[in-house]
């Protein structure tokens, strides 16, 4: 048996001493580009967590609900995308998912079983209004209620998304988040929702990954709606940075005492060489894949994303947008997967640089790298470059194929996920105690689920779920994350 707490000591090479003095002299670990250097290693006994820290996990509406059609629920561009021969690995669509929909009592029970204390999950809006606007379809509605009240009486506080990912299919036919008049309709629903939860719901996030779904989804087409146009994409960009702004204030006035932010998908960038063109390529990374959507929210204008100025005109920018845009999130949300190598490149549309992951760390089932360094870097930039805000880690997590043991079908031994956040824990608890004011964190994901575009191929679960019976069997590393939710440490 491996002595887990060694964390990737055994996986990675920790040959020399030099790596370890680039660390010791503070410099970020993101830095190392993969030209040879040993990796630090990773120390959890000193690991604290503040007193009433949330441990946590997080879903999304598509990928774990299902019923895809029940209750009046309208058509999304992920229903749409899904059903779309060619698009998803498999053809595999989230009809029926998790079924959680139907069985959320006992995903609930689960989280209990494995004392966590927060629950991040999304509303589908075509539960809410089945075509985006008009009218509310109280069941849509009566279904997030009940799901609230369960976690509740469960002792767990509910985080919710307004906004991930599946929007209404209706709205996508009048032009999708590169119609700038979304922007109101979407701070509508906002205020919907907050209105008829904000009773018991005290903690949101308006937007997951905003760079990600219009990137994805406008940008390069591999994330409904499916479009390819850098354009578009500049256009969404835009509109969700109203949308943000506006359903910020529609929220605060339909429930004042809530402490509103979005949860960001965030990765720090090294230049691939010290060349100044990379490293200024990896300013721009920062700028548009951390900051694009933040920066706007607590300036009231862009950062420096692009070579000279923004490009107001193809992005739509009117006069006063500045002021819609801004809004004084209560907290920032972090989802942290990977580190980004960055390079200059004058051919991409208007960011012009290259992003490619690191090759040196471990890789998951999913081909990512697992570079746990990274979260402490990104971390500790955020909570400088905004004063020490209050930060939640919104999503972590990784993809690993393993299922139950054939001669003991009760177990899921997942070591290498049990491995991943350990590590990845440990950085976190580094970056508090250099100073970074962080509330929670969020395992992604409770279940296994619908990996968007993978389909079912990626299995981010603490419970492993067997899609055909619709059967939950906790891993390994479920067992273990509610151990150090119990504890508050990782000697567990
Ligand atoms: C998150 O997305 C989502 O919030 C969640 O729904 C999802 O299931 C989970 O993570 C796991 O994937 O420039 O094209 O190379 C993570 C999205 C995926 C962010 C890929 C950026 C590189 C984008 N990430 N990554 S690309």
């Amino acid at each position: 048996m491996i002595d887990r707490r060694q964390f990737l000591s055994h996986s990675l090479a920790l040959a020399g001493s030099a790596a370890f003095s680039r660390y010791a002299l503070g410099l970020p670990s993101s830095f190392m580009t993969g030209n040879g250097d040993p990796l630090p290693p990773i120390d959890v006994s000193g690991a604290r967590f503040p007193a009433n820290f949330l441990w946590g996990s997080a879903t999304a509406s598509y990928q774990v609900e299902g019923a895809w059609q029940e209750d009046g629920k309208g058509q999304s561009i992920w229903d749409t995308f899904a059903h779309t021969v060619g698009q998803v690995k498999g053809s595999d669509t989230g009809d029926v998912a998790c079924d959680s929909y139907h069985r959320y009592k006992e995903d609930i029970a689960i989280m209990k079983q494995l004392n966590l204390k927060s629950a991040r999950f999304s509303i589908a809006w075509t539960r809410i209004q089945p075509t985006g606007t008009g009218p509310v379809n109280q069941k849509g509605l009566d279904f997030y209620s009940g799901y609230v009240d369960a976690l509740l009486e469960a002792g767990i506080r509910p985080m919710c998304t307004v906004f991930h990912w599946d929007l209404p299919q209706a709205l996508e036919d009048q032009g999708g988040w590169p119609n700038r008049d979304l922007y109101k309709q979407f701070a509508d629903y906002a205020g919907i929702v907050s209105k008829a939860l904000g009773d018991r719901v005290n903690t949101w996030a308006i937007f997951n990954e905003p760079w990600v779904f219009t990137y994805l989804g406008y940008g390069i087409g591999i994330h409904a709606p499916g479009k390819k146009d850098p354009k578009l994409f500049i256009k969404a960009a835009h509109t969700v940075n109203l949308a943000q702004g506006e359903a910020f204030r529609a929220m605060k006035a339909a429930s004042p005492k809530a402490k509103i932010g979005s949860a960001f998908s965030m990765s720090p960038g090294a230049p691939a060489t010290d060349s100044e063109a990379d490293k200024a390529a990896a300013e721009r990374f920062h700028a548009m894949n951390n900051d694009f959507f933040l920066y706007t929210a607590i300036h009231g204008e862009y950062p420096k994303a692009f070579v000279g100025d923004p490009p107001y005109e193809a992005m739509g920018v009117q006069a006063g947008d500045g002021k819609i845009m801004q809004a004084p999130l209560d907290w920032i949300g972090i989802n942290y997967y990977q580190r980004t190598i960055v390079s200059a490149a004058p051919y991409i549309p208007y960011v012009q640089y290259n992003g490619r992951q690191g090759g040196v760390g471990p890789i998951t089932y999913n081909g990512w790298e697992v570079w746990p360094w990274g979260l402490y870097d990104i971390v500790t930039r955020i909570s400088k470059e905004y004063n020490h805000p209050i930060i939640e880690i919104t999503e972590n997590g990784c993809a690993y194929a393993d299922g139950p043991l054939p001669s003991d079908t009760d177990k899921v031994p997942d070591t290498r996920r049990v491995e991943f956040y350990r590590g990845h824990l440990a950085e976190l608890a580094r970056a508090i105690k250099d100073g970074a004011d962080v509330r929670g964190y969020h395992a992604w994901s409770l279940l296994d689920n619908y990996e968007w575009a993978e389909g079912y191929s990626q299995r981010f679960g603490l419970v492993y779920v067997d899609f055909r019976e619709q059967k939950r069997t906790i891993k390994e590393s479920g067992y273990w994350y509610g151990r150090v939710a119990a504890a508050n440490h990782l000697n567990v």
